[in-house]
């Protein structure tokens, strides 16, 4: 055999973007290793990098597009597909209207360069304002935040951790996620580099997490109850006069007057925290020389997702934790999408959901909706569904219900590449290239990295034959839609190029693959005010439609009220070697012990005379589940916790792995009609659950 070549590229997987080295020999991978010379992640990989090896080589993965027949899946031709879809399209809008049609993108839209540039051209060929995405299952609390604080949705602070003399993650599990609105490869030698130095890392999870076990202290906190941690923790600051807040702020006095109610004894009853654990808690973070406070999913997919992440922008502002070495700063991209982006994303409540009014923000409704909007008769009812990397059955909540209304649809397109929960339905199924196939320039998280960095990838392999880019896939359907059929797609990697030309580092796209490692730009930089993009370049602590949201808090302050029938809370989980719902495909990633476990407290195991590894039943307002259990003193008394992405047991779904990996969907249990009122994202976190041992009720497993 001949020697191996070698390709250097990012993975797109997760957000880490971690450089690989992969041996290949003709269409062969060999084996795929850290790139060492990538200055960022050092040589580090996760055993999901290996699931990429994986991927090009599953047979059950689609190349070609799929059309449902009355006896099956038939393979058609690409512009047959493409004519038929357009037109079938086109006649229900001009039946129905143009919102009758409905997009929803899932995660990877933003891990591949090519649907990122085009995807958002078919949105807008679709002229609907049925926009929906992964957005508002994960994210829009932090994006609100950016948007009122600092003037542009995707402003995002990064936790400068590699400078940092004290890290507090709340709801966040980095050491699992490998970190999330954080690009962050090999973070748990990062984590260990703070402690080398000195500094310290403070966990507050209703878990103890992986993170937590390698973290300094770590505080159990009741699910769902952060927001009031935040503001006594802001109470102490102001109390104890811990606050260095710099002099580009506005609404500093509003901040202060807000927070005085909120005692940390108050606090306590509500959080699980003890006053003085918030009080020292406080102290220790307002003293040491630099820190940051960083909140990740656990905070944003809670009933006050946006407000934790407003209270814990201020508390970094308020604590002159901003824009100084080792706090909370805004990076420098090579690309900088922000540049000309914010008549784009400052959009807010330009229209409403249909149903039940919820307010449009950056061009999307709330995916807590869609199922509804689909089910409900009437004018402007969705009558056709377009998904493209996504999964909804098993990642949006209420799974059922949208599992209903996905099969009423009178029309379903899927651009992805597997048959899945969600797929599943869809009368077209467009399956692009990706991973190894690909040329991928990550613009999202090369622009939310704790360094400064860039980095292109070439595709490694050729596409199949007859396959397309995702960006000829989103191109040609656009251009049917507008009337421009027979315009020939243009690589948008063209775009990345220009962008590197004018992005200040006097980059090109030809320079990049000079350099196949990646490019270090340094570390984060102080840039305020001159970064912020509010007009009056200041950070406003307090804008109006945040501090309103005050008045919900308050509410739930005051009422005591037990629920006594779901009196356990749900939380989520996530493990190293899952990816979201997707990446059960891999067998080397599946294998092993079941994952898809309810991990729930001894005390409360015992009270419901349950016994490791019982089938119990969990149900909740919306539906029920049946999984084994695992009792465990880590989680909190009170709180019960399940992974999200399982559930491939439903009819229709071409699974690589065996059934027994299949879980249950723990979206068959969290709840449409609760969502964070203020941002519109879903809650997934504090979910009223009951869990009854399944023999104990006289069932038979
Ligand atoms: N209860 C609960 N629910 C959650 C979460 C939770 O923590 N708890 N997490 C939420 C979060 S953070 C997220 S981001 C969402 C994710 O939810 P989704 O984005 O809806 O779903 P994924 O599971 O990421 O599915 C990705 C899909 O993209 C396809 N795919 C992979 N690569 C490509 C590609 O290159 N092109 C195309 N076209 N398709 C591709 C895969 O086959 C898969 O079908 O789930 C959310 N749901
Ligand atoms: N291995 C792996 N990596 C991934 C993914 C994956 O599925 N698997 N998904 C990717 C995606 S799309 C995203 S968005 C990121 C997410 O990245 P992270 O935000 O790090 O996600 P999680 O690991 O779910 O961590 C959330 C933590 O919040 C805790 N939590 C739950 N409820 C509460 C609460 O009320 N308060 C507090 N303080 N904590 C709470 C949970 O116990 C959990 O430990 O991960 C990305 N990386
Ligand atoms: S941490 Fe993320 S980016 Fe790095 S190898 Fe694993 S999946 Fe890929
Ligand atoms: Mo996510």
């Amino acid at each position: 055999m001949t020697n191996p070549s070698v390709h250097y590229r990012a993975c797109n997987l997760c957000e880490a973007i971690c450089g690989l080295e992969i041996s290949y020999s003709g269409t062969q991978v060999i084996a795929i290793n850290g790139d060492k010379n990538d200055p960022f992640s050092r040589g580090h990989i996760c055993p999901k990098a290996l699931a990429l090896k994986d991927i090009y080589e599953d047979t059950n993965r689609l190349k070609l597009p799929l059309k449902r027949t009355e006896t099956g899946w038939e393979t058609i031709s690409w512009s047959e597909a493409f004519d038929d879809i357009a037109a079938t399209l086109k006649a229900i809008q001009a039946r129905d209207g143009n919102n009758a049609v409905a997009m929803y993108a899932g995660n990877p839209s933003v891990h591949n360069s090519g649907t990122f540039l085009s995807g958002t051209g078919l949105m807008r060929a679709l002229k609907t304002q049925n926009i929906y995405s992964a957005t508002s299952a994960d994210q829009l609390p932090h994006h609100f935040a950016a948007w009122q604080m600092f003037g542009h949705p995707f402003l995002l602070p990064i936790p400068d951790i590699d400078h940092t003399d004290f890290w507090l993650i709340m709801g966040g599990n980095p050491i699992a996620s490998n970190g999330s609105l954080m690009t962050v490869p090999d973070v748990a030698n990062r984590l260990k580099a703070i402690q080398q130095r000195g500094g310290k890392v403070v966990v507050i999870d209703p878990r103890f997490t992986e993170t937590a076990a390698k973290a300094d202290a770590h505080h159990f906190i009741r699910p769902g109850t952060d927001v009031f941690l935040l503001l006594a923790m802001l109470q102490v600051v102001f109390d104890e006069g811990l606050d260095k807040t710099p002099a580009f702020v506005t609404g500093l006095d509003e901040v202060r007057t807000l927070v005085a109610e909120f005692l940390p004894e108050k606090v306590e009853l509500k959080t699980g925290i003890s006053a003085d654990s918030i009080r020292n808690l406080t102290r220790a973070f307002a003293n040491a020389p630099s820190a940051v406070v960083y909140g990740r999913v656990g905070l944003s997919m809670q009933a006050f997702g946006g407000a934790c992440q407003w209270l814990l922008n201020v508390l970094n502002v308020v604590t002159g934790n901003i824009d100084r070495a080792g706090t909370a700063m805004f990076t420098h991209p090579a690309v900088d999408i922000l540049a000309n982006t914010k008549g784009t994303y400052n959009k807010y409540n330009r229209h409403r959901s249909r149903v039940r009014g919820l307010p449009e923000f950056m061009g999307e409704l709330p995916v807590s909706v869609l199922a509804e909007e689909i089910l409900t008769e009437g004018d402007g009812q969705i009558k056709a569904l377009i998904t493209s990397c996504g999964n909804p059955i098993l990642s949006t909540p209420n799974g059922q219900q949208l599992d209903k209304a996905l099969e009423g649809l009178e029309f379903m397109v899927a651009i992805d590449i597997y048959i899945n929960e969600t797929t599943r339905y869809a009368d077209y199924i467009l399956p692009p290239a990706t991973g190894l196939e690909v040329a991928h320039y990550d613009l999202t998280f090369n622009a939310l990295a704790v360094r400064n960095v860039t980095r292109f990838s070439e595709p490694l392999f050729f596409k199949a034959e007859n396959a397309k880019y995702d960006w000829e896939i989103f191109q040609e359907l656009s251009a049917r839609l507008s009337g421009e059929a027979g315009a020939v797609p243009q690589d948008p990697h063209a775009k990345v190029d220009l962008g590197l030309r004018f992005g200040g580092y006097n980059l090109s796209l030809e320079h990049l693959r000079q350099h196949p490692h990646g490019l270090d730009l340094g570390p984060l930089r102080p840039d305020l005010p001159n970064r912020l993009l509010t007009q009056d370049k200041k950070i406003h602590l307090a804008p109006e439609l945040l501090v309103k949201d005050i008045l919900r808090i308050r509410k739930v302050w005051q009422e005591s009220k037990v629920n006594t029938h779901f009196d356990l809370l749900l939380t989520n989980r996530r493990h190293l070697r899952d990816n979201n719902s997707w990446l059960h495909n891999s067998q080397r990633l599946v294998k092993g012990r079941n994952r898809c476990t309810l991990m729930m407290h001894p005390d409360d195991a015992r009270q419901r005379a349950i016994s490791e590894m019982d089938n119990v039943k969990i149900s909740s307002r919306v539906g029920e589940v049946t999984v084994p259990v695992e009792i465990t003193d880590k989680v909190m008394k009170g709180t019960v916790s399940l992974p999200h992405g399982y559930g491939h047991g439903r009819d229709g779904v071409q699974l690589s792995v065996a059934q027994t990996h299949a879980g249950v969907s723990v979206n068959d249990l969290t709840d449409d009609l609760v969502i964070d009122e203020l941002t519109g994202n879903a809650v997934f976190v504090g979910v009223p659950v009951r869990v009854e041992v399944l023999e104990a009720i006289g069932n038979t497993v």
